[in-house]
């Protein structure tokens, strides 16, 4: 039998990927959208455009997280076997400006959605996704796993914490089969550029096309665990199909600098960075040339920072099985050509599949 699933955040890097990769295990798919997104049909929703999922591929309907009558209006009417909240503000730095709009949108939104299902009397029938991230960690010691206590310094954090806990809540009292997936950084080529990565992986692109744009940085020696996006949607989908719901940590188990992903990137395309200057004076210098590169910039620290995440995955790689298929290397090289491809084609003003 056909299932059916409900993504919100559907038109964000995630939900394009889970969506695309949904559709091929025959499900069929909706999708919530915000108004801004539906009324800019080009920009909003242009990453399920690049995977070529128009029309009929998936429903969207268009709605807000934080509109709990929507949401329930919504959830009555689809009668989702699963659903997948990938909806909220996903920018950890924006979060410091506006915490408030943050915890509205990442945790009442959290709590809007699970209490659609129980008052619609689905409980026992909908299997609920939460995107939980390792920004909940926080200032907790590497390497962190399910069992790492959670000390989250951000207000991104913070939110993301409370829908954790509203899901394990929610499990325990209604009886829900409601999961947390702990996900460490996932990127692609659909991520947005206010993340270092893209903003990264752009720079590149333009340099070696000509540009002379000096690419500025915050905080070069924050370490993360970098993996792909597309490797991460199947273990989200995975993290619903077991007999009892249960938490996850979702990570590559590899973790590197910022400046080891710009180091990376350039690399990619042949120039050879060296790194000269310390503290906000360090400058990503060209070997060859010795052309300024990469500056700092102060503007871009965060007013408290999480400096090191390495997930571990070995719960979900005992239980479910799973495992990312991707390379750091393979990750940045990917990510590269899609910039690189994209500024070929047309500028860099659109998104590319490419890589
Ligand atoms: P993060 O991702 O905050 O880890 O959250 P991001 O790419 O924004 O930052 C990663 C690290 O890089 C440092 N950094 C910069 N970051 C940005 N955005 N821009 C810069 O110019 C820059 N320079 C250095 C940051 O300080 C940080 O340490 C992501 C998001 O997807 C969350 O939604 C998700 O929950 C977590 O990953 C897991």
């Amino acid at each position: 039998m056909t299932k059916t699933a409900f993504i919100t955040g559907i038109a964000g890097q995630d939900g394009a990927y889970l969506a695309q990769f949904l559709r091929e295990k025959g499900y069929s798919v909706h999708g919530l959208v915000r108004w801004d997104s539906y009324s800019d049909p080009l920009d909003g929703l242009a990453r399920l455009d690049a995977l070529g999922l128009v029309g009929e591929d998936v429903r969207l309907h268009m709605g807000d997280v934080t509109d709990a009558n929507n949401l329930n209006l919504l959830i009555r009417e689809i009668r989702p076997d699963e659903i997948y909240n990938l909806a909220g503000l996903s920018q950890v730095q924006v979060s410091f400006e506006t915490p408030a709009s943050t915890l509205q949108i990442n945790t009442a939104g959290t709590l809007n959605i699970l209490d659609a299902v129980r008052v619609n009397g689905l409980e026992n029938y909908t299997r609920v996704y939460q995107a939980s991230s390792s920004e909940m960690f926080g200032k907790a010691r590497a390497p962190q796993n399910e069992d790492t206590k959670m000390e989250p310094c951000s207000p991104y954090g913070v939110a993301k914490l409370a829908s954790y806990h509203l899901v394990k809540s929610y499990r325990e009292s209604y009886g829900m089969y409601a999961a947390n997936g702990i996900l460490f950084n996932h990127e692609s080529p659909l991520r947005g550029e206010d993340f270092v990565t893209r903003k990264i992986t752009k720079a590149v692109a333009a340099v070696e096309a000509g540009s002379n744009d000096v690419l500025r940085l915050g905080n070069l020696d924050s370490v993360r665990d970098w993996g792909d996006a597309r490797d991460f949607v199947a273990g989200m989908w995975a993290i619903l199909q077991r007999g009892a719901p249960d938490d996850y940590v979702l990570a590559t188990g590899e973790a590197h600098s910022v400046r080891e992903f710009a180091q990376a990137a350039f690399a990619h395309v042949g120039i050879s960075l060296e790194w000269r200057g310390a503290g906000v004076d360090e400058k990503g210098v060209e070997v060859k040339s010795g052309r300024v590169l990469v500056e700092v910039d102060r503007q871009l620290f965060r007013p408290s920072e999480v400096h090191h995440l390495l997930g571990d995955a070995a719960k979900a790689r005992d239980i479910l099985g799973w495992a990312p298929k991707t390379t750091f290397e393979g990750l940045v090289a990917a990510m590269v050509n899609a910039d690189r491809a994209a500024l070929r084609l047309d500028g860099g003003a659109s998104w590319s599949m490419a890589g």
